[in-house]
């Protein structure tokens, strides 16, 4: 029997991830669309042929005809609703962040040990990204040597919605930055620089953060909320013996006017469309029955991410260099 699937939230990545369950996952059901606004969730729903449209979250995850969550509603929704998943017995994937709060994350990490079982994975989709995949199998190949410094450009041509605010391009935006940064390296992040250029108007602006790792590498993170000219998301990795970094992924060139041109993406569904699918298909082997996805973030990857975030704030309103404390590892959530 298919595996009945309820995508809560019918925003930008709601919608997404609905599409995706209904198109493109072979063995899910869009079994339920919710969303707290009905006329969006009928619209998102009924176009994808889901077979409930519902607006209470808490109600869907507890239904008997629900086998999985998908949680892509607003960001302060994603810890109280992983809970709710927690207590429910359901698995779950969480869009990132867990949460803009490390002690948010921590109730879920308490919540998720105490049920003996994981129920939760981050959406930290670039985990499942080719380009980002190819990075990593060098580095553990030895192509690069010792990995010295890790660059990372994060742009977008705007921000997503009116209700984005300075600080989220810490808490929000780049968290993607720190999971992949943790997750290529396999090394924590242990301090945490932010500076910020000065816009001439009031939109979100740049943030620069520098990140030292345990192991003495240097991180450095660019996020540009407001680049104007579209979706970019560059990293490069450089070792003792090489380099190696993402090529601007398109299916095409064009030259005209004496100009060669390659477009960008308008946003990160178009860029990472393939780890995304990659990432909820990993998510649907799991909930049959298969082991917790080996590349998938956990609850605790949710967690080191926020912290790093809140410290990443707390740096830039202070000018500072911060240093990142992180809770000791529960054993639950050593690397399997
Ligand atoms: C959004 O939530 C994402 O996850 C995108 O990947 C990121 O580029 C964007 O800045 C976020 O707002």
């Amino acid at each position: 029997m298919a595996i009945r699937i309820a995508v809560i939230g019918a925003g930008i990545m709601g919608a997404d991830h609905a599409r995706i369950v209904a198109e493109d996952l072979p063995g899910a059901t869009l079994q339920v669309l919710c969303d707290k606004d009905d006329a969006r969730a009928r619209k998102v729903g009924e176009a994808l042929g889901a077979r409930h449209i519902a607006t209470d979250p808490e109600d869907v995850v507890s239904r008997e005809d629900v086998d999985a969550v998908i949680i892509a509603s607003p960001d302060f929704t994603h810890a109280p609703l992983s809970l709710a998943c927690i207590r429910a017995g359901k698995k779950t994937m969480c869009e990132k962040p867990l949460s803009q709060s490390s002690a948010e994350c921590l109730k879920v990490m308490k919540a998720e040990e105490a049920s003996g079982e994981r129920h939760i994975m981050v959406g930290f989709m670039r985990r499942y990204d080719p380009a980002y995949i190819q990075m990593r199998a060098a580095l553990t190949g030895g192509d690069i040597g010792r990995p010295l410094m890790m660059h990372n450009w994060h742009r977008n041509g705007s921000t997503p919605s009116a209700d984005f605010t300075g600080a989220m391009a810490i808490t929000n935006s780049a968290p993607h930055e720190f999971d992949i940064l943790r997750y290529m390296l396999e090394s924590e992040a242990v301090t945490i620089t932010a500076s910020q250029p000065k816009r001439s108007d009031d939109k979100v602006a740049p943030v620069v953060m520098i990140i030292q790792t345990a192991d003495d590498q240097i991180v450095t993170v660019e996020v540009n909320n407001n680049a104007a000219y579209g979706y970019d998301v560059k990293a490069e990795l450089v070792g003792e013996s090489g380099s190696i970094a993402t090529n601007h992924v398109t299916y095409t060139r064009t030259d005209k006017d004496a100009i060669k041109s390659q477009a960008h993406d308008p946003d990160w569904r178009d860029r990472y469309a393939e780890a995304y699918r990659q990432q909820n298909k990993a998510f649907l082997k799991w909930v049959k029955g298969g082991e917790y996805p080996e590349r998938a973030a956990t609850a605790w990857d949710g967690y080191v991410a926020s912290v790093i975030a809140e410290t990443g704030v707390a740096a830039l309103a202070e000018g500072i260099r911060k240093d990142i404390a992180l809770v000791e590892r529960p054993s639950f959530y050593a690397p399997r």
